[in-house]
């Protein structure tokens, strides 16, 4: 092992596969490498971190001693973490910080001031040449993604174009070596994937072909123009032998979640793939899927081969609003088509919606309700509440308009702690009110649709929203009591399992 050690941290993710890549390819290099995942994030529930926990960091950054630490901000509602921590690291070791990750990728020109330094877009080749630097005593000041401010001097050396060939990346490391885990006011020693696993995340491929307004990958585009290609592909060999390696390290996979952006852009490696995965691996898996390219042929394939549900992002139910804010470019008749193969082919859609979002008038929340009116059940859904990340055009259109002020970008507003889900403890309007509890029912199978219209005609409602949300409330009850006897039966409710969803009963709509 090289006599250089690197300590990589992850904020509020415990799986956060960019920091794990950076990690396994600097320990197949021979570095000493270590990863402290710091704080697990609940969803709506995310808290600071303690005072105890910041102390544990530095306590442990002391004794670790790395030559290198690299902080990964994976969502800029962390930047604020990753300072505290910089400054912990700071009082406990000498040694450079670097920051990485898609905050610093898409806020690059903000930041530059105040940290050692950044690295932009990819870090895989960035962190290994930074090592290989320092740790051969050499200047790191010309290294490809990495800014830098020296003695007040700004360094912004050109980007590298992404990494083409993602076969040559190593798979994540799944022992518990010299992995750190600080949540709850307490250090554990081990990885936290090792030690819980049910649902195993991969992606098959890095980029995404559309550029939607509040997306980093809208950022990305940017960055990578004239780079080559945006969207890069594993092989179906390399995907299949990480699952299958990843199921012999880690024996309880019930279920692998694809974060791929768009899953089966490509209809020939995706036959491909639904064989293998079909004879080879056989584990129920879920996929983010694009209207604009939900097909009969590819559903079919992935339904054969394991599909459960597939997770489609509508976002708004106007068409008005997706093609001008958002630049989503698909049309209502586009959404209607692909759930019709859905509904066809059984696969359960659970699509994605953003709320609280003051691009829409009163007629494109009622576009909306129409719309899911209008879908066959069962569906699912979830209702996220617009945060206003930066770097990003919508972010800036809003700031335009007035809607917002800087005080309500992410990096400060951190927002997506306690509203990721829009739930009814949160501050709206009663129309908001009054649509969200309405928009929440029509995902429940058992409350006929001719009673949500009839309701959505009641004008007073609309000022007085209260008993629509007792409804939606009582609704949300049934759903729960159901899903838990039906789970029950089969042997699969944990109290644990019961606390956290009846949490969201009370307060979240679905
Ligand atoms: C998969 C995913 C998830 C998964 C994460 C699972 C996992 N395995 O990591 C889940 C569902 C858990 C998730 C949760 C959340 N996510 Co998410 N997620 C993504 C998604 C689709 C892909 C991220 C990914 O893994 N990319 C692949 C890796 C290899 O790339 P990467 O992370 O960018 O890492 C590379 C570089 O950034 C850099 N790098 C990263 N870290 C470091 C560190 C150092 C030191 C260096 C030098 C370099 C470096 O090198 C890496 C390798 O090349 C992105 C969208 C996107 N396409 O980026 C959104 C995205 C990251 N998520 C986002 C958000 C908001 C969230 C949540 C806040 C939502 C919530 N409230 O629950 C949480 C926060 C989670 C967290 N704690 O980070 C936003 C962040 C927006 C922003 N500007 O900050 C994104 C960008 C989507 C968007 N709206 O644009 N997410
Ligand atoms: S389709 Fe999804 S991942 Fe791609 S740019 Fe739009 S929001 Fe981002």
């Amino acid at each position: 092992m090289k006599d250089f050690k690197v300590c990589l941290v992850a904020l509020f993710n415990t799986e956060l596969s960019g920091v794990r890549y950076i990690h396994s390819l600097l320990k197949s290099k021979g570095y000493d490498a270590s990863i402290i995942f710091f704080k697990r994030l609940n969803i709506n529930d995310g808290k600071p971190p303690t005072e105890k926990e910041l102390e544990l960091f530095g306590s442990l950054v002391k004794r670790i001693n790395p030559d290198l630490l690299g902080i990964s901000i994976g969502c800029s509602t962390f930047r604020n973490t990753a300072a505290e921590l910089t400054q912990k690291t700071r009082q406990a070791v000498k040694c450079p910080v670097v920051w990485g990750g898609v905050h610093v990728t898409v806020t690059a020109d903000r930041t530059l001031t105040e940290h050692d330094m950044l690295v932009i877009g990819e870090g895989e080749g960035t962190m290994l040449e930074i090592c290989d630097r320092l740790s051969e005593g050499k200047s790191i000041a010309d290294v490809r993604n990495l800014w830098l401010n020296r003695d007040g001097e700004e360094i912004k050396n050109p980007v590298r174009p992404p990494i083409a060939d993602l076969d040559s990346l190593p798979f994540h490391d799944f022992t518990n070596e010299a992995k750190y885990f600080i949540n709850g006011d307490e250090l554990f020693e081990y990885d936290p994937l090792v030690k819980e696993h049910d649902l195993y995340q991969i992606m098959t491929t890095r980029g995404c072909p559309f550029a939607c307004t509040y997306c980093a990958n809208s950022v990305y585009h940017r960055l990578y123009r004239g780079m080559g290609k945006i969207v890069r592909t594993r092989s179906v060999e390399n995907v299949i032998e990480e699952l299958e390696y990843a199921n012999k390290m880690l024996p309880d996979i019930k279920q692998v979640a694809f974060y791929d952006d768009v899953f089966g852009l490509d209809l020939e490696w995706t036959k491909e793939f639904c064989e293998q995965y079909k004879k080879k691996i056989r584990i129920p898996y879920w996929v983010y899927v694009h209207p604009k390219t939900v097909t009969e042929e590819l559903i079919r394939m992935l339904k054969e081969s394991g599909l459960f549900y597939a997770d489609m992002g509508i976002q708004s139910g106007s068409q008005r609003v997706r093609n001008q804010f958002f630049k989503r470019m698909d049309k209502t008749e586009d959404i209607q088509r692909a759930m019709s193969i859905l509904n066809k082919l059984k696969v359960k859609p659970r699509l994605d919606f953003i709320m609280d979002n003051p691009f829409e008038e009163s007629e494109d929340k009622q576009e909306m309700l129409d719309l899911l009116l209008s879908f066959r059940r069962p569906f699912e859904f979830r209702l996220y509440s617009l945060a206003y990340f930066p770097g990003v055009e919508l972010t800036q259109m809003a700031l335009d308009r007035g809607y917002i002020r800087e005080e309500n970008v992410e990096d400060v507003a951190c927002k997506t702690m306690t509203q990721w889900f829009v739930s009814s403890d949160f501050e709206r309007s009663k129309e908001d009110v009054f649509f969200n509890s309405l928009v929440s029912l029509t995902g429940k199978s058992f409350v006929p649709r001719f009673f949500i219209r009839f309701l959505s005609k009641l004008t007073f409602l609309k000022r007085f929203p209260f008993p629509l949300v007792v409804l939606s409330t009582v609704a949300n009850l049934i759903r729960f009591f159901w899903t838990g006897i039906k789970l029950a039966l089969k042997g699969e409710v944990s109290f644990a399992m019961v606390r956290k969803h009846l949490k969201f009963v009370f307060t979240v709509n679905r």
